[in-house]
């Protein structure tokens, strides 16, 4: 006798998704342009991580546009945090001030703008730059050379941060921009000598660009043939790091302004192999439809 087999029904759940609404305040209203900006956001520009250097250069921006005087702050939270109120704002086309830069996600996805900085206190462009241990090259001469040649483009490495954004591993990442770019790899890698086991320690602080940067070039020196570690820590640390040589390189110097602090102060402890990639920007930004804001000196006067 055939046994019939019971089909199961599947049962789907609808959640009840209870929409939250906030009361409305002067914080949720849409940019005036025709009211000052500051006291629309509370005199605030929405930064990031206190150990940024972006952080430490719009504090000097603050002060040199006379904006510190008139009460304007700089609030620290995290990259993350930064781009989800950038997102909210965006949303309701509320006013807000951001530290932004480039190459990164946040200048494709959403319609924003660096304000002119006539005073230059971001710079004008800056270059991330190679950091190694002093020593390195003759150590572990093999990674020396893949670390001096490497270098990219920003649309490259926002290829990267975009899978990266979508949700991808970073490693898987990595390793999938690697297959689709062997021409440039092979630059880095040619006639370069497999090594068998020997490690490697990178640094590196968990900021988009340098997740990106830093698993595709770990990824490189993995394929030669190296154990490579990354560690990620705070900026002040991966410069001691190299300094002390407890870890052999990193990739995420914004030079000369953003990490130039650093530099200075471990000056003579690290070898600089130059930039691994030019062309990125670092200052503040707010959304385009804030059409009448568009210099630093905007935020004190309008
Ligand atoms: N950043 C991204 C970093 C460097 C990389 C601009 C946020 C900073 O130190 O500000």
């Amino acid at each position: 006798m055939k046994k019939k087999l019971k089909l199961l029904s599947l049962f789907f759940v609808t959640l009840l998704i209870i929409p939250v609404i906030t009361a409305c305040s002067s914080q949720t209203k849409p940019y005036n342009s025709k009211g000052k900006l500051g006291s629309q956001i509370n005199y605030t520009v929405t930064g990031i991580d206190a150990g940024a250097g972006i952080m430490s250069s719009t504090q000097k921006a603050l002060k040199a546009y006379g904006l510190e005087d008139q009460n304007w702050q700089l609030q620290t939270s995290s990259t993350a945090a930064m781009t989800s109120t950038l997102d909210k704002a965006i949303k309701d086309k509320r006013p807000i001030v951001i530290t932004g830069w480039q190459p990164h996600w946040m200048f494709t996805k959403y319609p924003i703008k660096f304000l002119k900085d006539p005073k230059n206190v971001f710079g004008k462009s800056e270059s991330i730059h190679t950091i190694v241990r002093k020593g390195l090259k003759e150590d572990k001469p093999e990674a020396y050379t893949i670390l001096d040649r490497f270098h990219w483009k920003p649309a490259q490495m926002s290829e990267v941060m975009l899978k990266v954004n979508n949700g991808m591993d970073p490693q898987k990442a990595a390793k999938e921009w690697i297959k689709a770019n062997p021409k440039l790899v092979a630059e880095w890698t040619k006639g370069v000598k497999k090594v068998h086991g020997k490690s490697l320690k990178m640094t590196y602080v968990a900021w988009d660009s340098e997740i990106a940067s830093t698993n595709v070039i770990a990824q490189v020196l993995r394929d030669q043939g190296y154990k490579v570690t990354i560690q990620a820590m705070e900026q002040q640390p991966t410069w001691a790091a190299i300094a002390t040589k407890a870890a052999d390189a990193q990739v995420s110097a914004w030079l000369p302004k953003t990490s130039g602090l650093y530099y200075k102060d471990y000056k003579g402890r690290f070898v600089d192999l130059g930039p691994n990639l030019k062309g990125a920007k670092v200052g503040l930004a707010v959304p385009k439809y804030m059409k009448n804001i568009n210099s630093i000196e905007d935020l004190k006067n309008k």
